[in-house]
């Protein structure tokens, strides 16, 4: 039987008075345009083509929200970093993370970065935004079907050291389903913990 045998697609948040209700617990999924946000969702909540996934960078505008049950859910966010995002909008989301941001029930982020890449400037953006004392930030480095086994525990030592204990973190496939059970595992710990409270 799936993990999370009770998924379904909630809500695209387009506008900050659109976002559910601040109570359960949610975790953010957010990384780099194309970094294999939606494919990470669907490989790990077991639901082919329930996040949109694309070969076009940028392709996912809005916040769009999945309920995973027991008052559990989980966020998808636009990539960030794609240059062709029009400017204007990048007025429309921006208010849309900021408000993500204050929200209570936000116990977590899982930030996806290409294993080829590794971690880069605007990943550390994306960490700060998450407050890595308040919220646990977990990495998923994606697409290691795509690296030899040498270039796998490279990439992993290197994003270790990067992330120097604000973050754990751990290799990734979606399409070859490495460390899904990891994965899984993981973000049924986010869910659990306590919301971060007031600033
Ligand atoms: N080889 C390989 N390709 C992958 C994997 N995960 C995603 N991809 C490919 O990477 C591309 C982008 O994947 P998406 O899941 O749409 O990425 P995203 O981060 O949601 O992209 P945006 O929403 O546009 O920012 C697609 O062509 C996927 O097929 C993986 O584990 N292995
Ligand atoms: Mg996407």
């Amino acid at each position: 039987m799936s993990v999370f045998p009770q998924v379904e697609f909630l809500l695209s948040v387009a506008a900050v008075s659109q976002f559910p209700p601040d109570t359960g617990s949610e975790i953010a999924v957010a990384g780099r345009s194309n970094a294999g946000k939606s494919s990470a969702i669907n490989a790990i909540l077991e639901r082919r083509g329930l996040a949109r996934t694309s070969k076009t960078p940028g392709r996912t505008r809005l916040l769009n929200y999945f309920d995973v049950g027991a008052e559990r859910r989980l966020v998808d966010l636009p990539g960030y970093g794609y240059a062709a995002v029009r400017p204007q909008e990048r007025q429309t989301w921006l208010p849309l993370v900021a408000a993500l941001r204050e929200r209570q029930s936000l116990t977590g982020l899982v930030l996806i970065v290409d294993s080829r890449r590794g971690v880069r400037d605007e990943d550390e953006e994306l960490l700060a935004w998450a407050d890595p004392s308040r919220r646990s930030v977990h990495v998923l480095l994606s697409k290691v079907d795509k690296l030899n086994q040498a270039d796998r525990a490279a990439a992993l030592k290197s994003a270790t050291k990067r992330l120097d204990g604000r973050a754990t973190v751990q290799i990734f496939s979606a399409h070859s389903r490495l460390g899904l059970a990891q994965a899984q595992a993981t973000l049924q710990e986010l869910w659990q913990k306590k919301p971060p409270g007031p600033v």
